[in-house]
């Protein structure tokens, strides 16, 4: 197996306990094949790795490759013009009521064959990966018909190979009624039953996720898509509490969910659930900034009753049209008053958490060797830019990109 050291570097391991940042001065990684193999101060290096081939970082900072946990990134067309009407005067909502919305973007993704919405979503994913990312979570939903969903989640699938991307798959079935089934949730939720395990047998499933809102779904017609999921052993997350409390949060936690996502509603009693079942809460600067929503995320109640707080682009055309996770730190500090170090905790360690991944997310023996090297002297230079980009090399899995 090869064996490869990087040196002359400061670490940001995000590894909890230690320094601000996990922060290692003059720090040596030692990879071997795909992972860490030892991470350390350099004079510490084991004297086994002495001879091994050396990458010298120049002083570059080094933190985990970036995770974005949240993402609807492949669909069709886009809503440039729905972001006109709401310019003047029609909100979100109003545009969903009268059939735009998703259901424009359901229009063009049902239209585009599996090869256009390859190449339509892939300067999307190459955007994220130019700032870092290195794991990636796709959501379906723009589909809401078996043949469609699959396509989509297939689209996901081969962006993922193709690119060098670890890409983590999402059934978002549960995003928003499609029209054939107008007036008939209930039915189209027997439809979501159907169509979850022919997709998952198929292998285009990592995990369940459901829009529980007044303009989506009810918690109870929630409640049957998670016990679907949860028959098939595959872990739930949920879009909860971004434009009411509707009780999301506690229904998510009480199925032991990897995240509830957005949260801005989200009541005390839904804190205290999700704090109780390890629920990651994923904040999603972009949409509360796109939307230009007013209610922030109560920040403050999740740090108190100790929730893992991530974040993520919620890349997607109507709400989020954002392929910067860079922005999304420097955001998630403006706007949520985040620090620098939790925003980071945020896109890393915190993040993997909220995909259930074990084996990413911070810089340590056995972990996975992903890390990217930026030209930046302190981690907290990371979210305070706006528009810069200091990448200087992201290794994947040991391989340099
Ligand atoms: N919440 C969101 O922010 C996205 N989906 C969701 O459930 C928005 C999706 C869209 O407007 O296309
Ligand atoms: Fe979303």
């Amino acid at each position: 197996m090869s064996l490869q050291v990087w040196t002359h570097c400061r670490a940001a391991t995000l590894v909890a306990g230690g320094a601000p940042y996990g922060l290692l001065e003059d720090a040596a990684l030692a990879v071997e094949g795909e992972r860490l193999a030892w991470v350390g101060p350099r004079r510490e290096l084991p004297a086994s790795w002495r001879g091994a081939p050396e990458h010298d970082c120049g002083g570059a900072l080094v933190t985990p490759g970036l995770i974005d946990c949240h993402t609807h990134l492949v669909y069709g067309g886009d809503r440039a013009q729905e972001f006109e009407q709401r310019l003047n005067g029609a909100t979100y909502e109003e545009i969903a009521r009268a059939g735009g919305g998703i259901a424009s973007t359901v229009r063009a993704t049902r239209a585009a064959s599996e090869d256009e919405l390859i190449a339509q979503s892939r300067p999307r994913l190459r955007a994220l990966r130019a700032e870092g990312v290195t794991t990636l979570e796709i959501k379906s939903g723009y589909g809401l018909a078996l043949e469609h969903e699959r396509k989509c989640l297939r689209v996901a699938r081969a962006l993922g190979a193709q690119e060098r991307m670890s890409v983590a798959i999402t059934f978002l079935g549960a995003h928003a009624l499609p029209p054939e089934f107008a007036g008939r949730p209930d039915a189209y939720v027997d439809e979501l039953l159907r169509m979850l395990p022919v997709l998952h047998a198929e292998g285009l499933v990592d995990a369940v996720d459901a829009f529980c809102e007044r303009i989506a779904f009810t918690p109870a017609q929630t409640s049957r898509v998670f016990e679907a999921a949860r028959a098939l052993g595959l872990p739930v997350k949920l879009h909860a509490e971004q434009l009411s409390d509707s009780g999301g949060a506690a229904l998510a936690a009480r199925f032991g969910a990897l995240s509830c996502d957005h949260l801005e509603w989200v009541s005390e009693e839904g804190v205290r659930a999700m704090a109780q079942a390890g629920t990651v809460a994923v904040l999603l600067p972009g949409a509360f900034y796109f939307l230009r929503e007013t209610r922030l995320p109560p920040v403050a109640l999740l740090r108190q009753h100790g929730v893992t707080i991530a974040i993520s682009t919620d890349c997607n055309p109507g709400s989020s049209p954002c392929t910067s996770l860079l922005l999304m730190l420097n955001m998630a500090c403006t706007l949520f008053r985040l620090t620098p170090e939790e925003a980071l905790a945020g896109v890393t360690r915190n993040a993997a958490r909220a995909l259930g991944l074990a084996d990413r997310g911070t810089l340590e023996a056995g972990r996975r060797a992903d890390f990217v090297l930026w030209e930046l002297a302190q981690p907290a230079q990371l979210a305070y830019a706006i528009g810069a980009n200091p990448l200087l090399q992201t290794i994947q899995q040991g391989t340099p990109r």
